[in-house]
């Protein structure tokens, strides 16, 4: 369905071909809300950056897919940077389906937890439907591991993605993108000791699907120390957190990593915004004076990610 809006959403497709090209990564963040939204969508101007809005499965259920999709149109309305609305975490055809159909630009379908013959005819079933429509389309093969501690090589081969497979996937199902897993996890506890991600078998990863075809990182957050340290500041209890350190970024993109996917950063500024002025203005009950902080907490973390996955200026 097309926006009612003179802008149109473009595809990841494109913005990922071409940051491969760059050697640079598209952030893409979580949109749950219009302070969110706003957010990002003003970082993104004001670096000129161009910038992958992504709606889980949870977003679209908190507020609903026709109100999100309304706000993004109000978003390319009052901005001129490349703007992808995407899918994340698609279980089945029919959520990928009912975004297409609402205007997405692009879907995940995540068929990880099936098997992978299984994973692979329900990724090239959402193929078939997306690309008529010029919709891109994200898989993933591989399981993001939880917060193991010392995970052997025979478990690394059993839930990291296999290079052999990953190319194999991508040549029967025609997706555009793949997510992978080399270690990164979702949420705010990323891993007990050191961080650790399986670069040697990015590389392998890279070198079988080729330098041209573009990765996906998912559980990418920092998990920023200064951004948890406001947080407990101010009431919250969020203990041991640990996050994907920033040097690796720039070693990810190099090896084929063009879209990152931030979530938990933002959620940890926006908490952090709240909570602060909850502590320390006791009295007020006017809800922009807490969300207005903590929307422009979003904007200074989505800034400098902008920054860190080289985004800036290339709108
Ligand atoms: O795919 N994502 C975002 C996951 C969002 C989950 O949303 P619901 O709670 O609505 O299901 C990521 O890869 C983000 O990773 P991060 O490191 O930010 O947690
Ligand atoms: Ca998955
Ligand atoms: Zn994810």
């Amino acid at each position: 369905m097309p926006l009612c809006t003179s802008r149109q959403l473009v595809p990841t497709k494109e913005l990922l071909q071409k940051a491969l090209k760059g050697k640079y990564a598209l952030g893409a963040y979580n949109v749950n809300n219009m302070e969110l939204l706003q957010a990002i969508v003003e970082a993104g101007n004001e670096l000129k950056a161009p910038l992958i809005l992504q709606v889980s499965a949870g977003a679209r259920k908190y507020a609903n897919q026709t109100y999100l999709i309304k706000l993004v149109e109000a978003a390319l309305d009052s901005s001129d940077i490349p703007i992808a609305l995407h899918l994340d975490h698609g279980e089945d055809f029919e959520i990928c389906k009912a975004c297409i159909d609402g205007g997405f630009s692009s879907v995940m379908i995540d068929g990880s937890k099936h098997p992978f013959e299984e994973n692979i005819a329900l990724v090239k079933q959402v193929v078939d439907y997306a690309h008529p429509r010029n919709v891109s389309v994200e898989a993933e093969l591989g399981r993001l591991a939880g917060v193991e501690d010392n995970i052997s090589v025979s478990e690394k081969d059993a839930i990291y993605t296999n290079p052999a497979e990953a190319k194999e996937f991508i040549d029967r199902t025609g997706v555009d993108s793949l997510a992978i897993a080399i270690g990164t996890s979702h949420g705010a506890y990323k891993f007990k000791g050191e961080a650790k991600l399986d670069f040697e078998r990015l590389a392998e990863i890279q070198k079988a699907v080729g330098d041209d075809f573009p990765l996906v990182l998912h559980g990418a957050s920092s998990v920023p120390e200064e951004l948890v340290k406001i947080c407990n500041d101010n009431g919250a209890e969020i203990k041991g957190s640990k996050g994907v350190p920033e040097e690796m970024f720039s070693k990810a993109t190099q090896l084929g990593v063009a879209k990152i996917n931030v979530d938990t950063d933002l959620r940890l500024a926006f908490t952090g915004g709240i909570r602060k002025v909850m502590k320390e203005s006791p009295s007020e009950f006017d809800p922009r004076k807490y969300l207005g902080p903590a929307r422009a907490a979003v904007k200074e973390i989505v800034k400098h990610k902008i920054k860190v996955f080289g985004t800036d200026g290339k709108a």
